[in-house]
């Protein structure tokens, strides 16, 4: 006689501290810092990523977001000097580059075809800039690709271009947003804990700052993604720290999409002395994640940097999204991630397929984008 198996795995751990977890999780209640610490701390990888699916698929069902985009980074140069970052350059160092407003039009050009939705932009921190560049550029880009989404400066950039525009940071928002800007991307939180901060990215605003600038920028009517990069100094207390104050914040404005974490790549960097992140802390960043963040729609299993072999099996770990085809990458690249600059929609679609979930192509607001032969429509 063949048993029918009931269609949910049953929850099985070895670690008795998981079963009060697995209470309120099932019962949709609220984490606290201490299961966040239990969470980091089990070894049970099995049963976290369990209980991490169940929020998954209670939100999204079998769906896995991704969208067509094209990132954009129109200058490298960077007054920071992050020990993080293998990016950024000085003014004057070799590999420096500031690209001409023409020259952003034409590289955002290249490569590109009615199926980009979204352009990713972000840059440094340059001393010489004026504002208008950047009000040039998103202007300018709205006017030669209407139908694409403009998802532009991270929070330490608009702080910085306040700073040398002499305004406030919610008026130089407003001028963005009044130029061309659709949304924000999440980078730049890093750790908000001051201590790690210190040491990674010590020139960077501060956590109070990052999320003040996020504040403001939903209270405009911009909505944002959210990072966290892990992996290098901090330890699982500064990591519920920053998860808790995301979600905090969240709570007050409920602007943000997506939280995206980001592990950290020493290479080619001040931190090169660091090993690497190991795919077990990757899957559980993700499952973590989605367990703390209950006020967050989306948690990204960003494929550029946890490779695609990995983000895949983050699907069935709490992520309900793996970014985009992304053209030309350079931040990790630079940082000397080895995963292709780019993929192609088939290719992430076939990935998501074959971790048993449905492909759903969105654009950066998550609405339905449905393509014909000859055309691009998103539902609004
Ligand atoms: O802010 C920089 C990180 C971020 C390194 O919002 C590094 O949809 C690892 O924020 N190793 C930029 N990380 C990328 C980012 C992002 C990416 C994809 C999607 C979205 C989104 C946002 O990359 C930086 C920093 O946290 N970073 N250098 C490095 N060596």
């Amino acid at each position: 006689m063949i048993e029918v198996m009931a269609a949910q795995h049953p929850f099985q751990t070895d670690d008795a501290r998981l079963f009060a977890v697995r209470g309120r999780v099932m019962a949709g209640e609220r984490l606290n810092q201490q299961d966040g610490l239990t969470l980091y701390g089990t070894g049970d990888i099995l049963a976290v990523g369990w209980l991490a699916n169940q929020v998954r698929e209670r939100l999204h069902g079998d769906r896995a977001y991704f969208n067509v985009n094209r990132h954009l980074n129109p200058t490298n140069v960077c007054v920071a000097a992050c020990r993080l970052c293998a990016f950024g350059r000085k003014k004057d160092s070799p590999g420096a580059y500031t690209m001409a407003l023409e020259e952003a039009f034409q590289t955002a050009a290249s490569g590109y075809t009615e199926a980009v939705t979204e352009f990713h932009i972000v840059g440094g921190l340059h001393p010489d800039l004026p504002f208008q560049y950047f009000l040039d550029l998103i202007s300018g880009l709205k006017r030669r690709f209407p139908q694409v989404h403009l998802k532009a400066f991270t929070m330490v950039e608009v702080a910085y271009l306040a700073k040398r525009a002499k305004l406030s940071v919610r008026e130089t928002l407003q001028q963005l947003k009044a130029a061309g800007v659709d949304s924000l991307p999440g980078g730049g939180a890093e750790i908000f804990a001051d201590r790690v901060r210190h040491i990674i990215c010590d020139h960077k605003i501060d956590g109070d700052q990052w999320l003040e600038t996020a504040r403001l920028a939903h209270q405009i009517g911009l909505k944002s993604n959210a990072t966290m990069l892990y992996g290098h100094v901090e330890n699982d207390e500064d990591r519920v720290d920053h998860l808790l104050k995301l979600r905090a914040l969240q709570d007050e404005t409920g602007g943000f999409q997506t939280f995206i974490p980001l592990a950290f790549h020493p290479e080619n960097t001040a931190l090169q002395h660091l090993p690497k992140t190991t795919g077990m802390l990757d899957i559980k960043q993700i499952a973590v994640s989605r367990l703390m963040l209950d006020n967050f729609p989306h948690i990204k299993a960003y494929w550029q940097m946890m490779t695609a072999k990995i983000a895949q099996i983050a699907l069935r770990f709490g992520a309900d999204d793996i970014d985009g085809t992304v053209i030309e990458e350079k931040i990790y690249h630079d940082a000397g991630a080895t995963t292709p600059q780019g993929m192609r929609r088939q290719d992430l679609e076939r990935l998501i397929r074959e971790a048993g979930r449905e492909p759903f192509e969105r654009d950066t607001l998550y609405r339905p984008v449905t393509r014909t032969e000859t055309s691009v429509t998103v539902a609004v």
